[in-house]
């Protein structure tokens, strides 16, 4: 008799309760690269990758212009990648942006990680995130562009960017005198110099003038998240010829498009 009461009021108590919820936890859509294997998609791939967070990756043929197809233009109005489309952006809905520098920013607001809220913290890596997209960026690829694609040798463009890039490897050692990173921690801004000062050789620089550059270049490429994050889709780009004219057609003598 107890025992049948007992059992009556537990299923009375069973009817009171709340219905269970069911379990929420959703796998993360992945987040859209738009990607093709150069320095600049790999400050992309070598974040997403360290975040651990799901992405697909789009290739962009750049040397194909796939860099103006519609579409792509609607994410990227500078016909440049990288970009990125996060499906779970603010507010739970898509966003897109391009700009490697604001990717990474936007990438490392929404992990919380490399890219640290602190402001003093904060403006350190900013500096050289901006110090790497406003100088050590465009001069190496200015460099790159008259020493290894311009149909003319114009010595003094060459000398001009050679002598910045220089410039810029020399401002950078300094930095790392006393310091692992550039920020101090690990974050974004090395993200963004790693794959420009993997050129050195390319750029005509000698690493053993900058010892604090090349102990921070082995650093940061020993990390398995910028091993991965470097290799993404290489394999595209293979036997694509720079020099060839087709190629240079599409990629240089670029004007002012209309929409
Ligand atoms: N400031 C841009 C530069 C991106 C950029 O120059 N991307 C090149 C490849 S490294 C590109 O997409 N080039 C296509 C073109 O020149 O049409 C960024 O950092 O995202």
């Amino acid at each position: 008799m107890a025992r049948a009461m007992k059992k009556r009021s537990m299923k009375a108590k069973a009817a009171k309760k709340p219905a269970a919820k069911k379990a929420t936890t959703r796998t993360p859509k992945p987040i859209e690269l738009y990607y093709w294997a150069t320095p600049n998609g790999f400050k992309i791939s070598i974040m997403l990758e360290e975040c651990k967070l799901p992405y697909t990756m789009i290739p962009v043929n750049i040397s194909k212009g796939e860099q103006f197809k519609p579409d792509f233009l609607k994410i990227s109005p500078n016909n440049r990648m990288p970009a990125i489309v996060d499906p779970d952006g603010p507010g739970g809905r898509p966003i897109s942006v391009f700009e490697s520098g604001a990717i990474l920013q936007y990438l490392g607001r929404k992990t919380g990680k490399f890219y640290p809220s602190e402001e003093r913290a904060r403006v350190e890596v900013e500096q050289w995130l901006f110090w790497q997209m406003g100088g050590l960026g465009p001069m190496a690829g200015q460099l790159n562009h008259f020493k290894g694609y311009a149909v003319e040798t114009l010595t003094y463009a060459i000398n001009r960017y050679a002598n910045e890039v220089h410039r810029l490897y020399g401002v950078m050692n300094i930095r790392l005198k006393d310091r692992d990173f550039l920020a101090g921690k690990y974050s974004i801004a090395d993200m963004a110099c790693v794959g420009w000062v993997n050129l050195w050789e390319r750029q005509g620089i000698d690493l053993d003038e900058f010892p604090n550059v090349k102990r921070w270049l082995d650093t940061v490429k020993a990390r398995p998240a910028v091993q991965r994050g470097m290799k993404l889709g290489l394999e595209l780009r293979q036997g694509i010829d720079m020099k060839d004219p087709k190629v240079q057609a599409v990629l240089f003598g670029q004007r002012a498009r209309t929409a």
